[in-house]
């Protein structure tokens, strides 16, 4: 199978494009490096050491076919592919920071514009070029917000009025990054509806870790983001916790979130890649676990203590975003358990895994202080 993996540079894309070489799939991916730009521009850079993609793409004798570009350009998207001549398209490449999204009219326009254009083009490409493309395409548990009802996958049976309909669940993301994504879902189910296109929208939640078997393997990292835009929050709290600084935890904590290890999502993927949607528009809720924040601040603590024996502290900031701080939350990932998802690493099997690879990159963290405490405020 020939699979185009657009964002091949970024956190997931990079791990994942090494995973299907592994498994034996052609992998054709495109990146403009967007990501490592807007990460400098916010004065940080990737935790972790990683190379240039065309170093990292070297040492595996070049095996990815890369295409540089933007993929809100809709040339180009048409061009890459008619070129690779993809069975499949994993789209990573929209921006994916939600603070980003809130820093002005400027971030918010243009995470918008580009990220609905991405997935457009995409789906113009394939509706022009070869409909029979599974196009795989990475949402956000945070599309559905923190609603005091279940949560199911994409869609709610709905009685009204002596009525009934199965009607997609309501969409109450609390940043424009979120709303970018749902405007996503909705363009994806309409381009479902009239031309049949073969549709997985991928409700991620948020994912941490710094390895999976593969990166171990050929010892290529992938980036791993821990100032205030970019990094999210467990890889953040690993990283505090190396250099000594509390952990930001906003507000009171008892926020709840969906989660999964690096492993697990590239896992995820390499399942529905191989369960094509057929001319159906199907979510996957993509997720291991969900948590309250402070059971992972209290984990990190707690194992690093015991592990190095120095005292880890615990900050609860003022929330920078506006969110509700002590919810109910229970939302359902059968879909990927119908396909055979079964958890590979858990939130206790990782933890320790991304402290020493945190720490083997010390000094990196140190030098990205500045850039930990939140300064993107929702308000
Ligand atoms: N948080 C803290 N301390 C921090 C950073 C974050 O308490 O230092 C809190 C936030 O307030 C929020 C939660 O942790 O309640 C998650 O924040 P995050 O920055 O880890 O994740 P988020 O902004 O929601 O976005 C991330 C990815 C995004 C993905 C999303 C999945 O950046 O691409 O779509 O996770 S989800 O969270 O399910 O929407």
């Amino acid at each position: 199978m020939k699979v185009l993996i657009l964002g091949i540079d970024g956190y997931i894309g990079f791990p994942l494009a090494l995973r299907l070489l592994d498994r034996g799939y052609e992998v054709y991916g495109a990146d403009n490096f967007y990501t490592r730009r807007r990460v400098k521009n916010v004065g940080s850079k990737s935790a972790v050491k990683i190379n240039s993609f065309a170093t990292r793409n070297k040492k595996l004798n070049n095996a990815i076919k890369f295409y540089m570009g933007d993929v809100s350009n809709p040339k180009f998207v048409y061009d890459i592919i008619r070129d690779s001549g993809a069975d499949a398209i994993v789209h990573l490449a929209e921006q994916r920071s939600a603070p980003y999204s809130m820093i002005s009219l400027k971030t918010a326009t243009e995470t918008l514009d580009k990220n609905i254009e991405s997935t457009m083009n995409i789906i113009y490409a394939v509706k022009d070029l070869n409909r029979d493309i599974h196009i795989v395409k990475l949402g956000s548990m945070g599309e559905y917000g923190t609603p005091n009802i279940d949560i199911p996958e994409g869609f709610l049976d709905v009685q009204f009025h002596g009525r009934s309909d199965k009607l997609p669940f309501p969409r109450m993301g609390q940043s424009w990054y979120h709303l970018s994504k749902i405007f996503d879902t909705y363009n994806l189910m309409l381009a479902n509806r009239i031309w049949g296109l073969n549709v997985s929208d991928v409700m991620q939640g948020v994912v941490y870790g710094t390895r999976t078997p593969e990166i171990t393997k050929y010892k290529l990292f992938t980036r791993f983001d821990i100032d205030q835009i970019y990094g999210t929050v467990l890889n953040r709290f690993i990283s505090q916790a190396v250099i000594g600084y509390p952990l930001t935890v906003y507000g009171k904590g008892d926020q709840k979130r969906a989660f999964l290890s690096l492993e697990d999502s590239v896992e995820c993927l390499n399942l529905i890649l191989d369960h094509p949607a057929e001319n159906e528009y199907k979510v996957y809720n993509q997720f291991d676990e969900y948590y309250p924040l402070n059971y992972l601040a209290e984990t990190v603590k707690n194992r690093y203590e015991s592990i190095y024996g120095k005292k880890v502290s615990i900050n609860h900031v003022p929330n920078p975003r506006v969110e509700m701080e002590d919810h109910y939350y229970n939302p359902a990932n059968q879909n990927l358990k119908d396909i055979g998802y079964r958890r590979q690493r858990s939130l206790e099997d990782e933890v320790p895994v991304m402290i020493k690879d945190v720490r083997n990159n010390i000094n990196t963290v140190y030098s990205l202080k500045n850039v930990i405490k939140p300064s993107t405020n929702w308000r």
